[in-house]
């Protein structure tokens, strides 16, 4: 039988951008499409070494039109604002997180396809239990990016029960890596002192330092979206949603990491309210235990080995 296509929509952001080579690398480049509402300059890998569409996921015609005219079998749903552009404007984050996720549920229903959605530590609010939070738990969010994933969440599970879509998804903590920067998050900061200790020699946290946020590097996060996407159903208990992680850190911690490479590297803080506010509702670390349970998740990058490889990667790239 002829294989399907895979769709991914978002593909020019933070994971887009190289969870899209990763599947080309995988399933072979012209059955990999990857789409995004914009072209954004300097990602030419993305758009230029498979198919790419435009896809604004709000408009369900140009979702469907895609499907269509590639034979889609699988939609990596990326397309999202993150938490800290959805505080300064919530409708702006419903209009893409809710209605672009249920505008890409109902074609994927139309058209048969699997889909997997990225959930993320957001879920949590300060009802939730701090440290190692459990995989089922209160889920009560503050932030409208939580909000909006909760619902998310609820949704594909509904959309598995009432229609028989095969949905799943991880709940990701902050993700490190060394392509794309991230854009509007809380928890950026552990991408952005990377590239300032490289450059500068100093940081200026918008963080405090013992804010504690998990968070997983970028070839954990690759191999664990296509690993529960092919896990055996059977495994399955959860299905979505899964809790992953791989790194506790805090402001303070990672500092104290990249002295050891940068010795004379130093951190200084100035505080955003609205990202702190977020930060302090989010849990201070996740219990991953059903992921390794039910499809293996076993992530391979430490604190130590993700530092070490991110200033290899990005002192080349910065020269
Ligand atoms: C954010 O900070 O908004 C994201 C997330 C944890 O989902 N990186």
């Amino acid at each position: 039988m002829k294989m399907k296509s895979v769709l991914v929509t978002g593909s020019l952001g933070q994971i887009g951008t190289e969870l899209t080579p990763y599947l080309r690398n995988i399933y072979s480049s012209d059955k990999v499409v990857a789409s995004a509402k914009n072209i954004t300059e300097g990602i030419e890998n993305v758009t230029k070494e498979g198919p790419f569409e435009l896809v604004d996921v709000t408009k369900p015609e140009e979702i469907k039109a895609a499907l269509k005219k590639y034979d889609i079998g699988t939609i990596y749903h990326l397309a999202s604002l993150l938490s800290a552009t959805g505080e300064s404007n919530p409708q702006a984050l419903w209009a893409v997180n809710m209605n672009g996720l249920n505008n890409i549920l109902e074609a994927a229903r139309e058209y048969k396809c699997a889909v997997f959605f990225p959930s993320s530590i957001a879920v949590f609010g300060p009802g939730s239990p701090q440290d190692k939070t459990p995989q089922d738990t209160v889920t009560r969010p503050t932030s409208i990016y939580g909000v909006s994933k909760v619902a998310g969440e609820l949704l594909c599970d509904y959309y598995h029960q009432k229609y028989g879509l095969d949905i799943r998804g991880l709940r990701y903590p902050g993700v490190i890596s060394n392509a794309a920067l991230p854009g509007g998050g809380t928890t950026d900061y552990a991408v952005h002192i990377f590239y300032d200790a490289i450059r500068v020699g100093s940081y200026t946290c918008f963080l405090r330092e013992d804010s504690s946020i998990d968070m997983i590097y970028m070839p954990d996060v690759l191999e664990g979206a296509v690993q529960v996407m092919e896990a055996d159903p059977e495994k399955l208990i959860h299905r979505n949603a899964f809790n992953v992680s791989a790194i506790t850190i805090t402001p303070g911690k990672l500092a104290e990491e990249l002295k050891k490479y940068i010795p004379g590297f130093t951190i200084s803080y100035d505080i955003d309210p609205v990202r702190q506010a977020i930060a302090d509702s989010w849990p201070n670390s996740l219990d991953d235990s059903a992921a390794r349970a039910e499809w293996g998740w076993n992530p391979k990058y430490g604190l130590e080995k993700m530092t070490k490889d991110m200033l290899n990667v990005l002192s080349k790239k910065l020269n």
